[in-house]
């Protein structure tokens, strides 16, 4: 684990801000910051998983990530890269509100160059569906956190199916208790256990 990965890990809020910003002007690529704050990430939820680590903590490894995208946001653009990798649209779904996992996606992705449509939490069908009409994405991403609100995602496929809108949009759907059994009854088209498979499968999908 290089050295920003383990302040992200150890949530070292001013050593991370420094080693973005030494990163930056020694000329280190955007997008291998956020692959390194990527692993950071996962060693924070290892850390919670084992007890070690709070609720507390993994919001503000959420907030630190949202601070660096502030920085690496203008180097992006800086360094040329103006040229968006595509429109991914995300939210969490109605009667949820959950949003820690969902915020780490948002801020990967864009991280990775995707223009981001977060629509926030507790997301209606019709909502999902609006948007995907107005940005025309090809992908969508819903987060569920409770296993309750399955039927919500089964509901957002269907919706779509119903407006001519299902063919041209993949979606993806996460949160910690969903599994593939879950893609399989919301008739999603990939499951993603991680912030960063949610980042390749965009990839995939935008062809990259
Ligand atoms: C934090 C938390 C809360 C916080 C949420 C704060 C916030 N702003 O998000 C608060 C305290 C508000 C809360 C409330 C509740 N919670 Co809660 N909560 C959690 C907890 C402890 C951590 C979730 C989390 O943030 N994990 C860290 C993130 C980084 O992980 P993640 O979400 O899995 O995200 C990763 C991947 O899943 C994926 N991913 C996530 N989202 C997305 C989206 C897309 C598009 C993609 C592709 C990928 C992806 O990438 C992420 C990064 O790698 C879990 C326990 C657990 N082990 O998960 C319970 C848990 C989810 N909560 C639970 C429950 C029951 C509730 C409440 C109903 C409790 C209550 N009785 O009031 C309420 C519900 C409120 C509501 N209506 O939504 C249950 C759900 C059980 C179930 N299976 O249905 C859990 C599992 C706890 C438990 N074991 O019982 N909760």
């Amino acid at each position: 684990m290089n050295e920003l990965a383990l302040a992200m890990k150890e949530l070292d809020e001013d050593k991370i801000m420094e080693l973005v910003k030494s990163g930056l002007d020694q000329g280190d690529s955007p997008l291998d910051i956020v692959a390194a704050l990527n692993q950071g990430v996962v060693g924070v939820g290892e850390l919670y998983e084992s007890g070690e680590y709070f609720v507390s903590q993994l919001m503000f490894a959420a907030e630190i990530l949202t601070e660096v995208m502030e920085i690496l946001e203008p180097a992006m653009v800086r360094s040329g890269r103006t040229e968006s990798a595509g429109t991914v649209v995300i939210g969490t779904v109605a009667g949820d509100v959950h949003d820690i996992g969902k915020n780490i996606v948002g801020t990967l992705l864009k991280g990775s160059g995707f223009n981001v449509v977060d629509l926030g939490v507790d997301v209606p069908a019709d909502k999902f569906v609006e948007a995907v009409a107005e940005h025309q994405p090809k992908v969508l991403g819903m987060s569920a956190l409770l296993s309750f609100t399955y039927p919500e995602m089964k509901a957002v496929v269907e919706a779509l199916a119903a407006k001519g809108l299902r063919g041209q949009v993949k979606v993806v759907i996460g949160g910690a208790p969903v599994t593939d059994e879950v893609k399989v009854y919301a008739g999603a088209d990939y499951w993603a256990p991680t912030a960063m498979d949610t980042v390749s499968f965009a990839n995939r999908a935008y062809g990259k």
